[in-house]
Order: C-alpha cells, then sequence, then structure tokens
C-alpha cells in the first residue's frame, strides 16, 4: 500500500495574474510532489484561487466588470500560467465554489457552537493589499511632500502632512468601525505552545518558527473573522447579515480539497451559478446537482505540507491549527516558509508593475533555467533579488555544460566503442564512494525540503564525475585495443553516472530527464519511475546500449 502524501500552495489572489513570487511557491511544491510521487506515495497537490477578497472586488470594479465573471476569468487565466509550466496539480479550488462554501459554514457553526466565534465591535485600520487587519507597529509614517517614511512613533504627531502607510503596498489604510465577530485565539495560547513543543520541525526553517514562539510567547489577541461592510464572500451561518474575512475561509481550502470533489468543470462552474445575474453579489452555497458529487477523502488530511512565504507564516502557523483544533480537524504536518524575492531590489508587487511573468521568462529561456535558478541558487526561506544575468549563468555552467558534455560525451564515445553487446560493467570505485557520499546527502536534504541542498549535492557529483572523464581521458585509451576492457569500465561508469544523476535531477527537469533516460535507451523509466520505487531503480544493476546520438538538449544562452 502506497502512503498518502498532501502538499499545498497558497491559493493566489486574483486582483492579477501569479508573476514569478508565485511561480516561485509552485515549482518548490511541485518539485516535492515530484520527488514524493516516485517515492512510492500516492501525491495530492493542491492549488488554486482566493477569490472571496477585496482586491478582487476592487479590481472587477476598476475594469468596470461584475466580480463573476471577473472571477470566471481570472481563475482560467491563473489555471493557463500552472498548466504552461506543467505544474503536476491533482486539486484544483476556487474559493466561490459551492464545496467550498458548504466546507466553511459547516466549520464557522462548528466553532460558534463550541464558543469559540463571539460578537463585538471594533475600529480597525485595514490594509486592502494585505487584506489584514493593521495596527500602528505594521504601518509607518510619511511625509505627503517630501515621500519619505519613517516608524510611527509617539514623537511624531498625524498632522496634515503626515499619514500612516502599509510599508508594503504604501497606501493608506481603510478604517472601519463595525459589528464584527471574533475568533477567541486567546484560548488557544497554551495549546498552540504545548503542539509547537511536541512539533519542532512544524514550521520550517528554524528562525522562523522561532518568530511565531516569540510571537505566542508575547500574548494572542482574538481576532476579527467577519466583515459588516463587504457583500462578496460567505455568509456566517449563524448571521447572514455578515460575510466570513478572507483569510477564515481562505485557510479552509485545504480542507474543502479533501472533504469534497469538485465539480465536473470548476472554470465555468460560476458561469451556471445564479449569482451571476445577483447584483448584490450574495453567495449561494447551494447549487442544484453538486451536493451529489461530494465525496470524502478525508484519507489525505492533514496535509503533510504546506509552502507559504513569510509573510503569511502567522495565518499558517497560529489562526491556522487554532482554528482547526476549534473545528475538531487535525493539524498540518509541516509548514515551508519561503523568503521573499524582489526584482531590482524592490518587492515584485502587480502594482507596482515591476512583475515577471513566468511564462513570458520561461517562453523566452526554458522553464528548466527559471526552475533551476531559482531553486538551486538561494535556500529556501532566505530573501533575494531575481538576477537574470544569474539565472542564465547558471543554467549556461550547471545544465547546459556540465551536465550536457557529460551526456555528450557518454553517448559519443559509447558509440565510438562500436559494441556489439549491451554496456556491462562496474562502477569505479571512487565514483561509487562518491555516489554514496552525495546520494545520502541529496535524500536527507530532500526529508527536510531542503531543495537547494539536494541540488546542490547532485551537481557535486557532476562536477566529480566530469574530473574522472578528463582524467581517465578515455578519447585516448580508446585508441589502444589491449585496454578495451577498461575503456568500457569508463564508459560504464560514466552511462551509469549520468543515469544517477538524471534520476536525482527528475522531480525538477522532468521532461528532459526522460529525454536523458530515452537517449541511454532506458525508454521505459519513466513509467518505471512512477509505477514503481526511485531508490529500487538506482540501486538496479543497469546496462546500456546506445544506438544514436542525443539532441541538443539544453542550449546554452547568450547574455544580453
Ligand atoms: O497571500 N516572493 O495570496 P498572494 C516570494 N491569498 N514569494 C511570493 C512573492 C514574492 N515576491 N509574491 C508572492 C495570498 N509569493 C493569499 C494566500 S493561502 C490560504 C492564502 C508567493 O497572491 C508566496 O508564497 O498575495 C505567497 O504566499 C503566495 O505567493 C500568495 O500570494
Amino acid at each position: 500500500m502506497k502512503e498518502n502524501f498532501f502538499v499545498t500552495t497558497p491559493i493566489y489572489y486574483t486582483n492579477g495574474i501569479p508573476h514569478i513570487g508565485h511561480a516561485y511557491s509552485s515549482l518548490i511544491a511541485d518539485s516535492i510532489a515530484r520527488y514524493q510521487k516516485i517515492n512510492w506515495k500516492k501525491v495530492k497537490f493542491s492549488t488554486w484561487v482566493d477569490e472571496n477578497s477585496q482586491k478582487a472586488l476592487d479590481k472587477a470594479t476598476e475594469l468596470g466588470m461584475e466580480i463573476i465573471p471577473y472571477l470566471d476569468n481570472m481563475a482560467k487565466e491563473h489555471k493557463k500560467v500552472w498548466d504552461w509550466l506543467k505544474i503536476e496539480y491533482t486539486d484544483f479550488i476556487r474559493t466561490t465554489e459551492p464545496r467550498h462554501h458548504k466546507l466553511v459554514r459547516e466549520v464557522l457553526q462548528k466553532s460558534f457552537d463550541n464558543g469559540d466565534i463571539y460578537e463585538g465591535e471594533y475600529e480597525w485600520m485595514y490594509c486592502v493589499g494585505c487584506e489584514s487587519f493593521k495596527k500602528d507597529e505594521d504601518l509607518v509614517f510619511r511625509n505627503k511632500t517630501s515621500w519619505e517614511t519613517f516608524p510611527v512613533s509617539d514623537k511624531v504627531k498625524i498632522s496634515e502632512n503626515i499619514e500612516k502607510i502599509c510599508p508594503d503596498h504604501l497606501t493608506v489604510p481603510q478604517t472601519l468601525k463595525e459589528k464584527n465577530y471574533f475568533f477567541r485565539l486567546s484560548r488557544y495560547e497554551q495549546i498552540l505552545k504545548d503542539f509547537y513543543a511536541k512539533n519542532p520541525n512544524f514550521v520550517m526553517p528554524q528562525d522562523r518558527f522561532n518568530e511565531v514562539i516569540a510571537f505566542v510567547n508575547r500574548w494572542l489577541e482574538d481576532f476579527s473573522i467577519s466583515r459588516e461592510t463587504n457583500k462578496f464572500g460567505i455568509k456566517l451561518p449563524f448571521d447572514e447579515s455578515q460575510v466570513t474575512y478572507v483569510w477564515y475561509d481562505a485557510l479552509f481550502n485545504y480542507v474543502t480539497v479533501c472533504k469534497y470533489s469538485p465539480h465536473p468543470n470548476p472554470v465555468t462552474l460560476q458561469l451556471q451559478d445564479s449569482r451571476v445575474n445577483t447584483p448584490s453579489f450574495t453567495c449561494l452555497p447551494k447549487v442544484e446537482g453538486i451536493e451529489q458529487e461530494f465525496h470524502n477523502q478525508m484519507d489525505f488530511w492533514p496535509a503533510d505540507l504546506h509552502v507559504v512565504w513569510k509573510d503569511i507564516i502567522r495565518f499558517h502557523a497560529i489562526y491556522w491549527p487554532a482554528m482547526l483544533i476549534s473545528a475538531w480537524y487535525e493539524l498540518p504536518k509541516n509548514i515551508l516558509t519561503t523568503g521573499y524575492f524582489t526584482v531590482d531590489w524592490q518587492k515584485i508587487s502587480k502594482s507596482l508593475w515591476n512583475a515577471i511573468d513566468p511564462v513570458e521568462f520561461s517562453a523566452k529561456y526554458s522553464k528548466d533555467l527559471l526552475t533551476l535558478y531559482i531553486l538551486s541558487s538561494f535556500n529556501i526561506g532566505q530573501d533575494w533579488d531575481f538576477d537574470q544575468k544569474q539565472a542564465i549563468l547558471t543554467y549556461n555552467a550547471k545544465l547546459a555544460n556540465n551536465f550536457w558534455n557529460l551526456l555528450n560525451r557518454a553517448i559519443v564515445l559509447t558509440l565510438k566503442l562500436e559494441l556489439d553487446k549491451w554496456l556491462s560493467s562496474k562502477v569505479d570505485k571512487y565514483i561509487a564512494n562518491n555516489i554514496k557520499k552525495y546520494f545520502s546527502v541529496y535524500d536527507e536534504a530532500f526529508s527536510k525540503y531542503d531543495l537547494k541542498a539536494s541540488l546542490d549535492s547532485t551537481f557535486r557529483f557532476l562536477d566529480s564525475i566530469n574530473n574522472f572523464v578528463t582524467t581517465k581521458e578515455p578519447w585516448v585509451l580508446m585508441k589502444d585495443e589491449a585496454r578495451k576492457d577498461e575503456v568500457e569500465a569508463i564508459m560504464y561508469t560514466i552511462c551509469e553516472s549520468v543515469r544517477l544523476v538524471a534520476l536525482n535531477l527528475y522531480p525538477f527537469f522532468p521532461e528532459k530527464m526522460e529525454q536523458i533516460f530515452n537517449s541511454l535507451n532506458l525508454v521505459w523509466y519513466k513509467e518505471l519511475l512512477e509505477k514503481w520505487n526511485f531508490q529500487a531503480l538506482r540501486n538496479k544493476k543497469e546496462t546500456f546500449f546506445i544506438k544514436e546520438k542525443a539532441p541538443i538538449l539544453f542550449e546554452k544562452f547568450e547574455l544580453e
């Protein structure tokens, strides 16, 4: 029996199409999902869109569109990006789907019945860009004339010339005074502390987890889970005059995909929904004929891994576990937190127009170049600046030079041997030791979702095998008929190393690695990998029958 593995990306807001920041999370989740799949796991991988947000509504209004057609269109646009990048998701979710409304209303009712939700009134500052409530310490002052920003402090008083803004979106937050419902987070303080102590790797990397723990240790405040003035969203089951706060609804997407299966065609689902003609945007969690299609797939919950960036770690590591416990669900096993990257040292923002389109970028340079650069250049968790030149240099050095040269040599030189049998021998001792050394690092790193370390160890092994080839000079030895066996052993070591490197790199570059298997005449490998097991294939004694030269798989790119 295969074990289950469930990985998620954040669901993305639909006020714009995904940029490379979003692609970063999706590529991480995709590589992890593929790795788990070839390690004999049954994988569930969910993603898609967070729709009940104020910013999507604002964007639709700005474009003069009705919200539902706008969301339908954006859902399609997002899907196109992930399909183009060949992200191998298994589950797509839109938070306007009836199954999600159903789930959210169920959990809200449960928490309300538990006494975890109560009514109150509050005056809030709210940043639509962040879709979150703000306190003074979250904001900065800006001088309206000089545009200079500085920390909020008692010494500076708000005046005509000074305003408080969100440092990320550079906008003045709204001030709201509404009746709200609150979630009793304060009740969960000790429960969370105990849970963190028992699960020391719950949030990765460790420094992010330390921040979460420090935050919980300071104090936990109840938070608002509803909006009175918003009309678009999921209505509270116990007070239909209010809609659910977008984060409360969004987080539960991870459970919805496990509990209820989707409508057969969620992209067009909304078009059949009577909400299209509902001017007040009230939500209808029920569409006729949908109910029967719900299946229970809870065997995938709890999630093994949520991939998120550090900006939303508090929602995932503090609010989310408390919300789950309150609704009687188990807690996810791990949260992998990425840093954020900038373009020209500026935070990427759909509204600041510095976003790089991952589709355009990969169409120009290949998806492999994008994947290699963003997964191998920086530790997950670290902030970094997207440097196109560096991306090209990395790709040219690692894939177009080191790997392609090795593969090409393996094939061309083996062809020169003019063998009329399968190439079979023993792997050179020094290389066999390196395989052990570098591959145990690869495995250990992957088990901690440290993709950079897995890639690094593979490329280090690749360097060692390239050195081996240069030192042994099989092309010289080949001229001496008496050393035929020795040359065959060298060529066997090289072909075997190419095979093993291709196995290690398969979760990152599946299409190219499949082509490499084909070049080595291991044509059934893709199928074997998906049905069988990566570790078993690694240990399999393989023989090679190379028939023809390989097409160029990694073309070099010129620097502009
Ligand atoms: O936060 N660098 O959606 P979102 C690195 N809907 N990662 C980035 C990035 C950047 N510059 N920009 C975006 C939301 N990301 C919510 C999530 S989940 C229940 C709800 C990645 O569209 C990062 O992983 O603003 C972030 O968490 C994600 O895109 C979603 O961004």
